[in-house]
Parts: C-alpha cells; structure tokens; sequence
C-alpha cells in the first residue's frame, strides 16, 4: 500500500480530522476507526469517531471509544460542525455514502479531503484517496497496512492493536472464513508482538451475554427457525414486539444468522427484523451463491459475496413473502451450490 504524497503532506502536518464509519458499527468498524484515531492523535492531530447510531455494549472496551460522538444522540449539531471544519475526513468500512444515513448528505457537502479505507462492494466516487481492497478480510487489516505505510507502526500500542484485533477477528469469523489469508496470520503475530491479551479480546465480544439475549436465541432456534430444504435455504424472521419481549438491545441478534446456515443442506440463509421502522437484512451464504447481489438487486443493499446486508420498505410480512417468492428464481443456482460444497 503506497500513500500518495499530497494525502502524506496533509497527515505530516497536525489538523482536525474526522473518522466515521457504516451505521450500526460492528467491531470492525468501531475498532479500525478507534484504532486509527489512536495513531492520529499521538501524531498530534486532533481526532473525532463520529458514529452514525449506536452500537452495541460489548464494543464498549475500546481505547478511545468514551469520546465517540453517536449522530443519533448529538441534538445540538456538534457532528456537523465539526464535519464542515474538518480538514480531513476518514470513511471507514463502508464505501456507499447510504450506508452513513443522514451523516452522508453532511461528509459530502463537506469541502475537507476524504480518505475511504474499506474493503466492501459496491464502492462509489466520492473520496480524494482509496484503500480499498474487497478481497481484504476486514477493514483493520487495510487500516493497519495504511498506519504502516504511514510509517507510524510504532505508535500502536497494545490496547489500540487489541481494537484492530477485534476488528479482524470478528471480519474473518475468528479466522475461519476464506478471506483469512496468510497476510491475515502476519498482521495477527505483528498484533501479538506489540502485546494484545487475544484470549480477553475474544472474551469481551464473544463471551458477553444478557440472559434475556440467550433466551432470545433460544426463542429464534426453537419457534423462528424456518428451513426450505428444497431451496437449500433457512431464514429467521423477528418482529417489533418479539424483540421487546426479549428487551432487545443492538448487537442482541449478530451472528443469528449463522446457526440458519450451520444447518445440514444449507447454503443460503437470511436473518430479518423488523426495528425503529425498518425491516432489516442480512444475508449469508457458501460457496458460489452471491447475497451481495442477492442483497443489491432484491433488498437495497450488498456487502460481500458470502455475507450482505439489506433492508426493506414494506412490512415484515411482505417482506417475508417477497423473500419467499424470489426462491424459485435461485432454486437450480442454489441446489448446484449445495452439491458443488457438498452440503447435500
Ligand atoms: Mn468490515
């Protein structure tokens, strides 16, 4: 990775930079951005994480994470002042300005320099300089190669290494999904090099359960799981109601999606609920079977081949049924994937 010398020139002086990152942070997101913002402020700049929502509880670990601004809660126009004041603005894991909501409208309008690290489909024109690598297993990993380049490596210490960790350990499914290349396994020994406790990393995210968040999942794989066997397919639907029966809280249903595509047969699964007036997606797969398209040319949205997310504007049972109707379209495509990966 090689920094161009006028985005080199902007970083050797100290300036007012922003980093913001995709809504809904999850700790890829909220690590490579902390994580990234550590190194800039010991390089003397002045650094603000705004986040365009909440995030959840068990990201609250983080070096720096105290400080960050959430759009939603800030009522005084803080983010905005801030974004048009700005000398420089870093876009990190998202690469579509929808995926910031609100803030979008604000980061584009704005006349500082923009700098997109991120490692998604889909990516739009509107950043000054790009790191942007879809077969990068995460945004930590471009956002380290972008420290290195810098040529500040020595100015992680081990709690904002820990930050990135968590970012690349969660992006590659604890280092199981196919993006985790040999690079992955350098970056992650250059991280235990510098000091990071990786067994209490995978502790804070992993092992950070509310009663109420098991008994939801116990709910979901007991009442809500539904397998299509015909369509290689497994979806998990929730509803407004049913997620405060469990008093829902963000981050309560990552990875629910996972056990619909753990299952026997199964190479397509999607998980959908239904909050703050939206229906929202995500989409998993194996092998062959591409949910960023899927996501994109059904439901709004995109991400990767094999994980994506989306939303929808009509109800949850619309949405369900519009689901459900697709099916047969992908029936031949989805079947093939299933005996190719020799999950039938
Ligand atoms: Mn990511």
């Amino acid at each position: 990775m090689e920094i161009d010398s006028s985005l080199n020139n902007l970083l050797s002086t100290s300036g007012r930079i922003i980093i913001t990152t995709h809504q809904k942070p999850d700790a890829d997101a909220l690590g490579s951005s902390l994580g990234l913002g550590g190194v800039l402020k010991k390089m003397g700049h002045e650094v603000w994480v705004i986040s365009p929502t909440d995030y959840p509880q068990f990201l609250n670990w983080m070096p720096g994470e105290e400080d960050v601004i959430d759009f939603m809660k800030d009522k005084d126009g803080t983010s905005q002042k801030l974004i048009e004041n700005a000398d420089l603005i870093f876009c990190l894991d998202f690469c579509s300005l929808s995926r910031i909501n609100s803030l979008g409208k604000i980061v584009e309008d704005a006349t500082a320099k923009k700098v997109l690290i991120d490692h998604h489909i889909g990516k739009e024109d509107f950043a000054d300089f790009e790191f942007w690598s879809t077969s990068a297993s995460s945004t930590a990993e471009l956002t380290f190669d972008f420290i290195k380049s810098m040529g500040q490596g020595d100015l992680l210490d081990s709690s904002l290494a820990e930050a990135l960790y968590a970012g690349v350990m969660t992006d590659t499914g604890s280092f199981r999904f196919p993006s985790t290349s040999q690079k992955v396994h350098h970056m992650v020994a250059e991280l235990m090099d510098i000091g990071i406790n990786h067994t209490k990393i995978h502790r804070l995210i992993y092992d950070h359960n509310r009663v109420a968040k098991l008994q939801l999942l116990g709910y979901v794989l007991y009442k809500k799981l539904v397998v299509l066997p015909e369509y290689c397919t497994a979806f998990i639907a929730l509803s407004s109601n049913e997620l405060e029966e469990f008093q829902f809280q963000t981050g309560d249903t990552e990875g629910f999606v996972n056990y619909a595509l753990s299952i026997d047969g199964v190479v397509f699964a999607a998980f959908i609920n239904d909050r703050e007036g939206e229906r929202r997606m995500s989409f998993r797969s194996v092998g062959d079977f591409d949910v960023n398209e899927f996501a994109k040319e059904n439901f709004e949205g995109g991400g990767h081949k094999n994980a994506a997310g989306g939303r929808s504007g009509l109800s949850l049972e619309e949405t369900l049924k519009k689901f459900q109707e697709l099916l047969p379209k992908y029936k031949d495509e989805l079947n093939e994937v299933a005996r190719k990966e020799k999950r039938i």
